[in-house]
């Protein structure tokens, strides 16, 4: 016995320790559930069971894999699970005490685990929110199953300092069973939630995998790349292809499942299935993607080889009545943008694409179908998961991003990045290699120039392209002297527009001016 009356072991404690067990195991779940919801790459248990391994010096963690064999890895996340639980026990005994204290500890324990997912470098924010979710899950439940273990019962006048009787009376504690009941109800049904969602995923996966459509990986056109290194590939691989998307986690549509309506200004609505679409001629085609979001300089763009259904072909089917001008697409998670329709059944390569580089669509990039429009910036054409055609007018509706400020339409702007030297670079004095890529989607890249501290303007050699669909690499040797640099790009397009150099922001329509890099020379 302690002199301030806790009796170790006594009735209070015991129920206050299974508050902070069964709030550590919710927290937990919550968490996990998060992870299998948005396919977090990393669980912030896991990670955290990684870093106490990498962190172990090496001569004690070669005896314990001799110990354990290959088991090191499932005995490490027991092992963390335990101190957790052990921990949340504790900060549940602590509430008698310090109502903040548990949730200083509970904070504590969310930091090591935001490290921990931190330190491993693919963790996406998604690892992130699933500590955020676990750290409020713990302060939100210790405080509901506590609250009814801590109040005093009727007439015993404590201290300030809180209950300090062992008893606890059989109300408290039918108080505590019914919401350590609700919760854990609660709790359970979130995870299996997010075992559901990430089994939807799995499943769509799968089915992706085991398609085969007739689509080709598409050859490169001569002298596409340059060949210097540094310079992004001119063929942006699936994985290494930027993403943007409004939508948390991407839907998981099986291919069965899809349909495709078209309606609105038509003479005869349609739906297709993805059987109609991947049973028509199929166009193929190199295009350059970017999104209206891209800084001078930045990376969110990338060029694929795509297979897919042209959409006039769909629109001539039909049928489109006179007096529209707009398309106006709608995706699977409620997705909209509106798209001009000449964009759509003028002579250009718009398509509903089913394929990426030769494999069915990654679901990231709009899994089973998306639409493709070169010339046009991502947010007004290139819906993913897409599922809802309307023929109609620019006038009759206002679309996700142009409702926030952006503009209705949005033709990219001729563009040009220094990939080499990169900013800040340090190179060896004498000739080096310049060179970087240069976009005008549909309208054609005509030359690339650039410009060494404040010097001549120079043409820059330019790679192959397949048409006026894609960026083009540029490259040059150029003489440099020990010292500081400046290099500067600008591309001309086939319209004969030279890029503007005046800096103007990515709202509402694209960003302008020139790409410019800092270069040391020694
Ligand atoms: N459903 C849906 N489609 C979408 C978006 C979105 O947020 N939701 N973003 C658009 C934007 S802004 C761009 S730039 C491109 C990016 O395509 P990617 O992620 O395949 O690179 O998708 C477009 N399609
Ligand atoms: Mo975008």
């Amino acid at each position: 016995m302690r002199h301030d009356g806790r009796v170790t072991g006594d009735r209070r404690s015991a129920y206050l320790a299974l508050a902070g067990v069964l709030t550590g195991a919710a927290g937990i779940v919550t968490s996990q559930a998060t992870v299998w919801a948005l396919r977090a790459t990393n669980s912030p248990v896991v990670a955290v069971a990684s870093a106490v391994r990498d962190l172990t010096p090496g001569p004690l963690a070669v005896r314990l894999v001799h110990l354990v064999g290959h088991l090191d890895k499932p005995l490490l996340v027991a092992g963390t699970l335990v101190v957790l639980i052990v921990l949340c026990g504790w900060a549940g005994l602590l509430t008698r005490r310090h109502p903040l204290v548990p949730d200083l500890l509970f904070a504590g324990l969310a930091l090591v685990g935001l490290l921990a997912v931190i330190r491993l470098k693919d963790s996406g924010i998604a690892s992130g929110l699933a500590v955020v979710v676990g750290l409020v899950t713990w302060i939100v439940t210790l405080r509901l199953l506590t609250a009814p273990l801590l109040a005093e019962p009727a007439g015993a006048t404590g201290a300030a300092a809180g209950p300090v009787s062992g008893a606890l009376s059989a109300e408290s504690r039918r108080a505590f069973v019914l919401r350590a009941g609700g919760a854990a109800a609660v709790v359970l049904l979130a995870g299996a939630a997010g075992r559901v969602a990430s089994g939807s995923r799995r499943k769509v996966e799968q089915a992706r995998r085991l398609l085969r459509l007739p689509v080709h990986h598409g050859a490169l056109p001569e002298g596409a790349n340059v060949d210097v290194a540094g310079i992004a590939p001119w063929r942006t691989p699936n994985s290494d292809f930027y993403l943007i998307h409004t939508v948390l986690s991407a839907p998981s549509i099986s291919p069965k499942d899809w349909q495709l309506r078209i309606h609105g200004m038509v003479e005869r609505e349609r739906t297709y299935t993805y059987d109609d679409l991947i049973r028509r001629q199929l166009t193929e085609a190199w295009v350059t993607l970017c999104c209206v979001s891209n800084e001078v300089g930045g990376d969110l763009i990338g060029n694929a080889f795509w297979s897919g259904v042209l959409v006039r072909d769909l629109l001539q089917e039909v049928g489109v009545q006179s007096g529209a001008d707009a398309v106006l697409q709608t995706s699977h998670d409620g997705w909209t943008c509106g798209t001009p329709l000449a964009a759509l059944t003028d002579d250009r390569n718009a398509m509903l694409a089913v394929a990426m580089n030769g494999l069915p669509l990654p679901i990231d990039h709009g899994f089973p179908v998306r639409t493709v429009v070169p010339g046009l910036y991502g947010y007004v054409s290139a819906t993913k998961w897409l599922v809802d055609l309307e023929v109609t007018r620019f006038d009759r509706f206002t679309a996700y991003w142009t409702r926030r400020g952006w503009s209705a339409k949005g033709p990219v702007k001729t563009e040009s990045r220094i990939d080499v030297p990169r900013g800040g670079d340090n190179v060896k004095a004498g000739m080096i290699r310049v060179g970087g890529s240069a976009w005008a989607q549909h309208t054609g890249i005509e030359r690339v120039e650039y410009q060494l501290d404040g010097g001549p303007w120079r043409t820059a050699d330019l790679g192959g392209v397949p048409d006026l669909d894609t960026w083009v690499q540029w490259t040059d040797l150029v003489e440099v002297a020990a010292g500081d640099h400046v290099l500067v790009v600008r591309a001309t397009d086939r319209s004969g527009a030279t890029q503007t150099s005046a800096r103007r922001d990515v709202v509402p329509d694209g960003a302008t001016g020139w790409h410019t890099v800092s270069f040391s020379a020694t």
